[in-house]
């Protein structure tokens, strides 16, 4: 026989847990589209521990849809090693140019991160950062439930090594940040650039390298990176989002290792 009460109590026990184990971890990311699981892919594989929060009910971000909700999405040669890296299966288009099924990329992505030890929590929202002696050093959520009804709950925080911003063009934690503590970015002006217009070509390129640090140990990664560094968007080529995603990871590893 099936107890319904023992059902609830698995569900609770367990998540719970799960809450508690992630209250602290190494690396926090805001956002799982593309480029913040590619991240979370990485940093688990070091050993990391590593938490994704997710506003949605589903994660994937952009990347279900294609262009224009035609469901097939192009890579650049230059980032096609990640998706052989995760088994995606891509199809040589013309030279450079390789498409892969939006659905079996996101999903394959998703579940090879999660296999790989990060946590992925859905339906929770950021809505704030937490900041010590001019350092972020955590996050503040709340259920995504709550901001959609706009109750007056107050949120939970979370601690983390490390945060990264993947929450895509609304580059949200930055501008909370900004927000909060002033025009402090490591950006021309300390303020955030805002996104320029479709340029695939530019966009590409310019993502990976304004995928950094933006103030102390807050990170920006993918379409975020391009909004909060003044670059263009580049719409359904996703080869930038990956290679931002192992560029973050890689950068916050080395922080990591050298202990600051
Ligand atoms: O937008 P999204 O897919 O970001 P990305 O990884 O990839 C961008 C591409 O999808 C596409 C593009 C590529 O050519 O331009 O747009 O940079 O995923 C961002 C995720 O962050 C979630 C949001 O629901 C989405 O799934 N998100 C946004 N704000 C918050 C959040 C927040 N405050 N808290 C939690 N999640």
């Amino acid at each position: 026989m099936i107890d319904d009460i023992l059902i609830s109590r698995a569900i609770i026990e367990e998540f719970s847990k799960d809450l508690l184990t992630y209250l602290d971890t190494d690396v926090a990311i805001a956002g799982a589209g593309p480029s913040g699981i590619c991240a979370g892919y990485y940093l688990s594989k070091q050993g990391r521990k590593v938490l994704i929060l997710e506003r949605k009910l589903s994660v994937g971000g952009g990347m279900w849809g294609g262009g224009m909700m035609f469901n097939k999405i192009v890579v650049q040669k230059e980032a096609r090693f990640i998706l052989e890296e995760f088994g995606i299966v891509s199809r040589r288009y013309r030279q450079g140019y390789y498409v892969a099924d939006a659905i079996e990329a996101i999903s394959t992505l998703c579940s090879k991160t999660v296999k790989a030890g990060a946590k992925i929590f859905n339906l929770i929202s950021v809505e704030d950062v937490r900041i010590e002696r001019e350092r972020v050093n955590g996050l503040v959520v709340n259920w995504s439930a709550v901001e959609m009804s706009a109750l007056h709950i107050d949120p939970l925080t979370l601690s983390a090594k490390f945060v990264v911003d993947a929450t895509g063009h609304s580059a949200e934690v930055v501008r909370i940040l900004v927000k909060k503590v002033g025009k402090n970015l490591f950006t021309p002006t300390g303020d955030i650039l805002g996104e320029k217009p479709m340029w695939a070509d530019k966009g590409e390129v310019d993502v990976v390298k304004n995928t950094r640090e933006v103030y102390p140990n807050l990170y920006v990664a993918g379409m975020c990176a391009n909004a909060v560094f003044g670059a263009p968007r580049m719409g359904p080529i996703f080869g930038g989002m990956l290679l931002s995603g192992y560029k973050v990871a890689e950068e916050i590893e080395k922080r990591l290792k050298k202990g600051k």
